[in-house]
């Protein structure tokens, strides 16, 4: 961890109370003079940090800005996922920023967030709408021992990780939608856009893509998102900090990801199974030109969806839009 990762950290442990130069000072190993820098420097971001010669220093606010080492220091140690998370203002698309890094070889793990992007996209080439500060937008590098086929588990994965993080950091009661939505009273909160590169037998990487609806209000959306899109703003009826969140869903990422990876998609599809609105209905599933109706029953190990079509047969689905039929 970074100094200003180890001082956000020691300030935050303090709750309440103060912490004073000295002891900051010996437990990071720098000089009290660099200390002080180092908060400076946090000041100047936004965070309001309260200095009194007797006591130390106390955290009275936090802005609502992404700043990579805050985000570690909430994150604390993961397995994979986190351990290396990197900021940007502005990017064209996060999931851009993870593909050169997987090019040049990077290891797997690394988050990259953008406060805003210009190119934000969902599946085929739609847009997703990635306003400025008022959301989490970010991917992650991926390197999944697993086959090709079995590449929607990652997607299957993430919405179950994502559900139980958005739960417990906003207590709002989220469900998931078939294959990649997560929605709060009918209306997308969060969707997730997963990407690889594979060769015939072995994925080389996933780019896991999410974004997460927070600090939009109402009149944020553009006219066609109006009806069909929400945020934990609008549902909770304040704004939140961001980084709470995030901090949230990179930790639940990791468990998921991890259980994949050991051979337990098993218990992770079970967990989703019991989140997803999909599951009983009768659906219409929209997939390029093609579209196909039938019951929505359950997950295969592959993570595809099972639709028993009204002929009977069971039809294994990888992707595509779901409509429910009443
Ligand atoms: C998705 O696609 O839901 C995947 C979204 C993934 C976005 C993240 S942000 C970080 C990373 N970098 C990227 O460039 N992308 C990922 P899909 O299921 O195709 O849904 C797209 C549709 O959702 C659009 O056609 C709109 O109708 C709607 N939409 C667009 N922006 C939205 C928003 N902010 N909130 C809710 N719905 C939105």
């Amino acid at each position: 961890m970074t100094i200003d990762a180890r001082i956000l950290r020691a300030l935050r442990n303090a709750g309440e109370g103060a912490v004073s130069g000295a002891e900051l000072s010996s437990e990071l190993g720098i000089s009290r003079a660099a200390i002080w820098a180092r908060i400076e420097e946090l000041r100047a971001l936004g965070y309001d940090i309260q200095a009194s010669p007797h006591e130390g220093y106390r955290l009275r606010s936090t802005p609502d800005l992404l700043h990579a080492d805050d985000l570690m220091a909430r994150l604390g140690n993961t397995s994979v996922i986190g351990r290396d998370i990197r900021v940007f203002q502005e990017t064209t698309s996060t999931n851009d920023v993870i593909e050169k890094l997987a090019r040049d070889g990077v290891k797997e793990g690394v988050a990259v967030f953008a406060e805003s992007q210009t190119k934000g996209r969902g599946r085929l080439g739609r847009t997703w709408i990635s306003a400025k500060a008022k959301g989490l937008w970010f991917s992650v590098l991926l390197r999944p021992a697993i086959h090709p086929q079995a590449a929607t588990t990652i997607t299957i994965a993430s919405g179950t990780a994502l559900a139980r993080a958005l739960r417990n950091s906003t207590g709002l009661p989220v469900s998931i939608k078939w294959p990649n939505d997560i929605l709060v009273g009918g209306r997308k909160i969060c969707g997730i856009l997963t990407e690889m590169s594979a060769e015939l037998d072995r994925i080389k990487h996933v780019t896991l893509g999410i974004g997460v609806n927070v600090n939009f209000t109402a009149p944020d959306f553009p006219r066609e998102l109006k009806e069909i899109a929400t945020s934990v703003r609008i549902e909770l009826g304040k704004p939140v900090l961001r980084a709470e969140i995030a901090a949230e869903v990179l930790r639940q990422l990791d468990f998921d990801y991890d259980r994949v990876v050991q051979g337990k998609f098993g218990q992770v599809a079970e967990e989703w199974e019991e989140q997803c609105a999909t599951l009983g209905q009768e659906v219409e599933i929209q997939m390029g030109p093609r579209s196909i109706r039938g019951r929505a029953e359950s997950l295969d190990d592959d993570g595809a969806l099972l639709l028993r079509t009204p002929h009977g047969h069971l039809e294994r689905i990888v992707g595509g839009d779901v409509t429910v039929k009443k």
